[in-house]
């Protein structure tokens, strides 16, 4: 039985806005795929790290792959994308940035044109039923797939920009930080920022990213992903900082995520201290809330737990991330009044 603390932090209402679609797959959803590939011999095991278990980034990128053999076809991806919806809705947040990164698989005839309207098909169904939730899509290119995909990523992006009433608003680079390097990815990068596609980015999630960081904030992008190591008490330095504040270019923070997957030693140490203090726009989300086993309410509860927020500061963050999504200015406002009306049940 939930406390009346938990209580609320899942009736708080939510922006999520850092959420992979394959890493964001529950247990429950986990359990339909494998048994739809028994074949596969996947357990559950090795598409979730439990409570208290941490794993290398490397790892967590092997659990990834185990997580892509199960979901390999249209009907798979239709139905992960429409359970994921529906989990994070039930989670209480109002509105979410899905983000993926389209696959073809050779086995199934599924491609990546496919890959992104099923995921499209699924919002639409999700909307048509009621789900009381905004989805918007960003289109990821996975850094390790090098300059021409990410170039052909780009292009089908702002195709389906173009064509699916404002669901596509942006593009995510993302992918095991330790292989390939940005500048490989600008004229991409370039390319979407054009075009009109919002851009977030995955910055300094390991610590040898400093060069890359600094090239990519001349972008600049519109949101930063993890940013772990950008500040100079974690060997970044001021510069990249004073590119962040002088920008305004809000954080994506995944606290579990990071102290899961060991870029971060443990949740006191995690860096939403050094940017929340400076009042730099801090949002936090839940990154792979499936492969980490969270959800965005348990990662409000944790950052006010750790880092001594009041109702009020928590109220606060949820409601400031409203003006950090990639949706228009109509979505905010009615966001704004959603949140209006829910506060006196809240408090
Ligand atoms: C970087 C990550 C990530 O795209 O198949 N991804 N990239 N850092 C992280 N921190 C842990 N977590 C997930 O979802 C899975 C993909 O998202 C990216 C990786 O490219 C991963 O393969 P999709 O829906």
């Amino acid at each position: 039985m939930d406390n009346e603390a938990d209580v609320f932090y899942r009736e708080l209402p939510k922006v999520e806005l850092h959420a992979h679609l394959n890493g964001s797959v529950s247990c429950h959803t986990i359990e339909k795929l494998i048994s739809r590939k028994p074949h596969l011999n996947i357990e559950h095991g090795m598409t979730a790290i439990g409570k208290g278990q941490r794993r290398t980034l490397e790892e967590c990128f092997q659990v990834f792959k185990v997580i892509h053999q199960l979901v390999d076809s249209e009907e798979d991806i239709l139905m992960v994308a429409t359970d994921v919806i529906r989990e994070f809705a039930a989670d209480g947040v109002k509105y979410l940035e899905l983000r993926s990164t389209p696959r073809e698989e050779k086995n199934t005839g599924l491609t990546k044109k496919r890959y992104v309207e099923t995921v499209i098909k699924a919002i639409k169904q999700c909307k048509s039923e009621g789900v009381d939730i905004e989805v918007r899509f960003l289109v990821a290119i996975d850094r390790r797939n090098g300059t021409e995909v990410a170039m052909e990523t780009v292009k089908l992006a702002e195709e389906f920009m173009l064509s699916t009433d404002g669901l596509v608003v942006g593009l995510d680079l993302s992918g095991d930080p330790t292989v390939g390097h940005g500048k490989d990815l600008l004229p991409a990068l370039q390319r979407a920022k054009n075009c009109g596609l919002k851009l977030s980015l995955h910055l300094s999630e390991v610590p040898s990213q400093l060069e890359e960081s600094d090239l990519l904030l001349n972008l600049p992008p519109d949101r930063i992903g993890h940013g772990t190591f950008l500040h100079p008490e974690v060997g970044g330095s001021q510069s990249l900082v004073d590119k962040v504040v002088m920008n305004n270019i809000p954080l994506e923070l995944c606290l579990t995520s990071n102290v899961k997957g060991q870029t971060v030693p443990c949740y006191s140490k995690h860096h939403f201290k050094y940017w929340y203090q400076k009042g730099h726009p801090s949002i936090i989300c839940t990154d792979d809330k499936g492969v980490f086993s969270t959800d965005l309410s348990q990662e409000y509860q944790l950052a006010a737990s750790t880092f001594g927020l009041s109702r009020e500061d928590v109220w606060k963050l949820s409601l400031q991330a409203i003006d950090c999504i990639f949706a228009p200015d109509t979505v905010k406002q009615q966001l704004k009044l959603k949140w209006a009306a829910i506060k006196p049940q809240v408090f």
